[in-house]
């Protein structure tokens, strides 16, 4: 139906707005890969809760499973800004499909950013090609905004690492060839704790029942249960110590994607809002003929633009290497993911009732991107760590 019309004809909204020619054909691929390969999918994927292995293995033979690692090492060697707009433009297709293939994506930059020769050679063809799967393991049932207070140990054993310890909230959990685990090899604290790669099939690995979700029904998501797990020393990322800060490099990325995902159904729901407006009559003439609700289309667009440039401000701070960039990245996740969110329930009430039947894809986006609020960082602690930045001495 006229519920996937894609972009806007208003080029003030358009996401194209600013970007290359290049960026723009990139994002002309996402974009049809959205509507062709994913949109029609999208509602059957979330009633099923099918995790759609194939078509994220589509995704990336266009080089979407490894978008910002280098060339040289087997990724797509875009720039993190190229990524927020391949993401914003997939999630359009499906949130939550979009958001399982970020994560992989941050795993594979991990990989590639701090593993070794060994390491990158096992592993980042494969996670580029998706035929292998990666999981991010921080979270604990007793660890979750206070990730560095995390208790899963690693004891050493000869050439072995001996992992105890659960995790929570993992996206796609068991259901993954690799899992990025955090875990305390030494003191309290961020600095006692290292990223060691668990792989599926290892003994002592488990996972907990799928859990059932509001949104994100694309993927599962599981505990990790680690009990006795050998895992050779071999499989340390980077260097004993550095996990937490491994961790937090990963996640300034992740945040822009997130929040990327987020504007993406934004853009939809808006571009949806304006069809059902212009078609849609009651008191004999279209919605769109009330100021009300055409003051309402104006502040959800602007909102969204607004969001928008948050998002690639961090995104671009972040290919420079600026000391800010984990800041914006923080305070693009805070605003976005709120904004977003605001404007999708906007979107869901300019539809009246029909918002709210799974007839519409609205609702989904609504529940796709309520997450984003809570994972990644809450979004208080996105103000807790832009707040430290303006108070530090
Ligand atoms: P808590 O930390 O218990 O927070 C509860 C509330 O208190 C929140 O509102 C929080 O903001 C607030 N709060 C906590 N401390 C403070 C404070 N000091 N000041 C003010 N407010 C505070 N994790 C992974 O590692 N890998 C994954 O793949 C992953 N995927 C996920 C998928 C889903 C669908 C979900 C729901 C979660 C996922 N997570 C994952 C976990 C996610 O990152 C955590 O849920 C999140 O970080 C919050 O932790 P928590 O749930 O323990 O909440
Ligand atoms: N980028 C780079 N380094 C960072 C960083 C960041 N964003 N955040 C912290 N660090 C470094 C920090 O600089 C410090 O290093 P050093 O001492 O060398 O300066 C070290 O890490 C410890 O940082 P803090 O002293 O700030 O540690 P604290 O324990 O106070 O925690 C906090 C900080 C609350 C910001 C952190 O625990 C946090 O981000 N919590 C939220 C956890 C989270 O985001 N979980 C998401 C799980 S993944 C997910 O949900 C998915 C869906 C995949």
């Amino acid at each position: 139906g006229d519920g996937w019309k894609f972009t806007s004809r208003a080029f003030s909204v358009n996401a194209a707005l600013g970007l290359s020619e290049e960026q723009q054909q990139i994002q002309d691929v996402a974009l049809r890969f959205a509507k062709e390969e994913m949109a029609p999918n999208m509602e059957r994927w979330d009633r099923e809760e099918l995790f759609p292995v194939e078509t994220l293995q589509k995704a990336a033979e266009l080089g979407f499973g490894a978008v910002y690692v280098p060339a040289d090492v087997g990724g797509t060697g875009l720039s993190r800004l190229d990524a927020s707009v391949i993401f914003e433009a997939l999630s359009q297709g499906c949130v939550s499909t979009t958001a399982y293939l970020s994560i992989h994506n941050m795993c594979v930059w991990m990989v590639a950013k701090f593993g070794n020769d060994t390491q990158k050679k096992d592993w980042i063809s494969r996670l580029a090609s998706m035929k292998c799967l990666a999981s991010y393991c921080l979270t604990e049932p007793g660890a979750g905004s206070d990730a560095s207070n995390l208790s899963t140990s690693a004891r050493k054993d000869g050439n072995d690492f001996i992992l105890n310890g659960g995790k929570a909230f993992i996206s796609g959990g068991a259901e993954t060839d690799v899992n990025l685990v955090m875990c305390r090899t030494g003191k309290p604290g961020p600095k006692g704790i290292s990223c060691v790669m668990v792989e599926k099939g290892t003994k002592g690995l488990s996972f907990g029942k799928k859990e059932r979700k509001v949104g994100w029904n694309s993927q599962p998501t599981r505990a990790l249960i680690l009990e006795d797990c050998r895992v050779p020393q071999a499989n340390l990322l980077g260097h004993e110590g550095e996990g937490f800060s491994i961790a937090m490099q990963g996640l300034n990325g992740g945040r822009i994607n997130i929040a990327s995902c987020s504007l993406g159904a934004a853009q939809a729901s808006l571009d949806q809002s304006v069809n059902h407006l212009k078609v849609r009559k009651q008191f004999g003439v279209p919605l769109a003929n009330f100021q009300y609700l055409q003051f309402k289309l104006a502040e959800m667009a602007t909102s969204l633009v607004a969001s928008r440039l948050m998002v690639r401000q961090a995104a671009g701070s972040l290919d420079r290497g600026d000391a800010s960039a984990p800041t914006l990245a923080a305070m693009a996740k805070l605003h976005a993911t709120d904004a977003c969110f605001r404007i999708v329930d906007q979107a869901l009430q300019l539809h009246g009732g029909y918002g709210y039947l799974k007839d519409y894809p609205v609702q989904q986006y609504f529940r796709d991107i309520r997450v984003h609020q809570i994972l990644e960082g809450t979004n208080e602690v996105m103000r807790m760590i832009i707040s430290r930045d303006l108070l530090q001495e």
